[in-house]
């Protein structure tokens, strides 16, 4: 028996997988945090056990620097707020509301807005950044802020939010081709009913954590 103290950086049904003394533990919560009311979420640090059959458990999570509801991810630095100039068109309500949650909760948000190459965005970039909030601007087809976007993740944990659609799988595979996260055209994810990215997963990149996470639909959010 091994008692190991790691980062989970994926949760789907019940699993919990926890990278620690770089290795990754499947885990079950134990029934504990069922009574308590904690639901461990992607970015806490847990302890967990891990048996001599090679099967572990999660003790418990550490305290949590913040935490934020929806997508349920805890300790950020920094949170990518993206949003797509055209296609779905941006709203600048939902961009206002994440930024001040995160705000709220200590999380620097960074506003990004993608599919710079379909319509200008200089206008929105120049409100958000006269109002002090860090915004750029981002095309797949010619990424110049790339360097940027990767030293804003480098040491830290982070995680990109935003409608579905905008993109936010797309620019990480154009930051980090490795990673090979699956997209799909807006017209397939109609027709499927649902979102391409389905579960949020941290993935390690560049000295720091990143979190894609399942995209909301506008009317989730404006409630
Ligand atoms: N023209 C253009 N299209 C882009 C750009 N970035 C992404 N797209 C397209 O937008 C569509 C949606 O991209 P995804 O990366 O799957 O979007 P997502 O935000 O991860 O969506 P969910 O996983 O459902 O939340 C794909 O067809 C991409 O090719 C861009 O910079 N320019
Ligand atoms: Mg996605």
């Amino acid at each position: 028996m091994e008692k190991l103290t790691g980062l989970i950086i994926k949760a789907i049904s019940g699993f919990y997988y926890i990278e620690a003394a770089d290795a990754l533990y499947e885990c079950k919560a134990r029934g504990v945090f069922r009574k308590k009311g904690i639901s461990p979420a992607v970015g806490d640090r847990a302890e967990i056990t891990v048996l001599d059959d090679g099967t572990a458990s999660v003790d418990q999570i550490l305290p949590r620097r913040n935490y934020i509801i929806r997508p349920p991810l805890a300790n950020l630095d920094r949170l990518f707020i993206v949003s797509s100039v055209s296609e779905p068109t941006p709203s600048t309500l939902i961009i206002d509301k994440i930024t001040a949650v995160a705000v709220e909760k200590g999380i620097e948000p960074v506003v990004v807005f993608t599919k710079s190459d379909l319509a200008d965005c200089s206008e929105l970039l120049s409100i958000y950044s006269r109002a002090g909030i860090k915004a750029l601007s981002y095309s797949i087809h010619s990424p110049a802020d790339k360097q940027e976007l990767i030293s804003l993740l480098e040491g830290k944990i982070s995680a990109f939010t935003g409608n579905t659609g905008v993109g936010k799988s797309s620019l990480l595979n154009s930051l980090f081709p490795e990673l090979e996260i699956e997209t799909a055209e807006i017209s397939k994810k109609l027709g499927r009913g649902r979102h391409t990215t389905r579960h949020s997963i941290l993935y390690k990149v560049g000295g720091g954590y990143v979190a894609d996470t399942p995209g909301f639909s506008t009317v989730d959010i404006e409630r």
